[in-house]
């Protein structure tokens, strides 16, 4: 209910509506639309209330709330549910946690993160009120081998829209961590549960430094956001709707049709490794090779200075680049 409240609020953009028309456009009491504009306001909404004349809705702070990630998922049917925390450990934990439980197609995303996750246990740091740290709990009829494919699937999506949405020239360091003038800005943690031959599920968890003006000293040289880059704030409820739509799309002709044309295309035309030296980390030891290419399958192609060439699956390896960050 609190979500038609908003969507009607929203929709009037700077007109004001009455207790009167809310209560008939919804199907409410006039006490139950004040107790749902209590609500909204209680959570940091500015919604001005005006005697004579009704109830005004004024954009003016980036929020996120259950209502408005319910608004943003109505037009993406991939997500089936969408769960809204104000803290978590992760929600990568969490989504696996009550796996038991969740649908496929359940949506987690949490205001901040205390525990966040990176690959390899590192840390991944997100703060309150500035980024999008959320999870998407997927149970597709794929092969296990196929899974790291989403990984990139994810990149793509977050990199188009960072590209055609937002103007922001980013690029893709394969495989999962998408960069804006030479720094991290966003980071993505694919985990998946499956048998011999098939996936139980997967959760593809995504974070994306949105609003921050500043980082910790132990990731400042290295990290980023949008608003330090572009210098305006974002508001993170528009950002995950594009993702979740453009995501929907490519996720679902790789399932179904196995098709991953624009998803390699904007892995190759996007990278930050292609055409450069990189370090390949396998067990600790070190080879210094030159990235060629991403194969059709989502391979990067490295050519070694004895000549020989190989394809690397994500997962494999750690690629560096060789100056720095990427
Ligand atoms: C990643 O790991 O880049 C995957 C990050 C995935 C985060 C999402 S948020 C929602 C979901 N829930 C989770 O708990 N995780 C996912 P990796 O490639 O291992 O990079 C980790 C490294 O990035 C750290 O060791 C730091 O150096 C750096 N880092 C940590 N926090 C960062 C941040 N906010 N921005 C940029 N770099 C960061």
């Amino acid at each position: 209910m609190r979500t038609k409240v908003l969507k009607a609020l929203k929709e009037s953009k700077n007109r004001y509506l009455s207790g009167e028309e809310l209560s008939q456009k919804i199907g409410v009491s006039r006490t139950s639309v004040w107790k749902h504009i209590k609500k909204l306001k209680d959570e940091g909404y500015n919604i001005e209330s005006v005697s004579s004349k009704g109830y005004r809705f004024v954009e003016d702070v980036d929020l996120l709330s259950e209502a408005e990630l319910e608004l943003a998922i109505q037009n993406v049917s991939l997500i089936k549910e969408v769960i809204y925390l104000k803290s978590v450990d992760s929600t990568n934990t969490y989504a696996k946690k009550l796996s038991d439980t969740f649908i496929d197609g359940t949506l987690v995303i949490s205001d901040e993160q205390v525990e966040g996750r990176g690959r390899l246990g590192r840390q991944w740091v997100s703060p309150p009120g500035t980024g999008i740290w959320m999870s998407m709990f997927l149970v597709p009829d794929i092969a296990p081998h196929e899974a790291s494919i989403i990984t990139q699937i994810a990149g793509a999506a977050v990199t188009k829209v960072l590209s055609e949405t937002l103007g922001l020239d980013c690029k893709i360091k394969w495989p999962n961590d998408i960069t804006l003038n030479g720094k991290k800005v966003c980071g993505i943690l694919t985990e998946m549960s499956s048998e011999l031959n098939c996936v139980n599920y997967i959760v593809v968890g995504i974070g994306i430094n949105v609003n921050m003006e500043e980082f910790p000293e132990e990731i400042k040289s290295i990290a980023t956001s949008l608003y330090i880059e572009s210098g305006e704030k974002h508001k993170r409820y528009k950002i995950i709707e594009s993702i979740l739509k453009e995501f929907e799309v490519q996720y679902t002709k790789f399932v179904e049709e196995k098709d991953l044309t624009q998803v390699i295309n904007i892995c190759r035309g996007k990278s930050a490794l292609i055409g450069n030296e990189v370090r390949i980390v396998r067990r600790n030891k070190e080879i210094i090779g030159q990235a060629i290419d991403i194969s059709n399958e989502g391979e990067l192609i490295v050519k070694y200075e004895n000549g020989e060439i190989e394809k690397i699956f994500s997962g494999e390896v750690s690629v560096r680049g060789i100056n720095g960050y990427v």
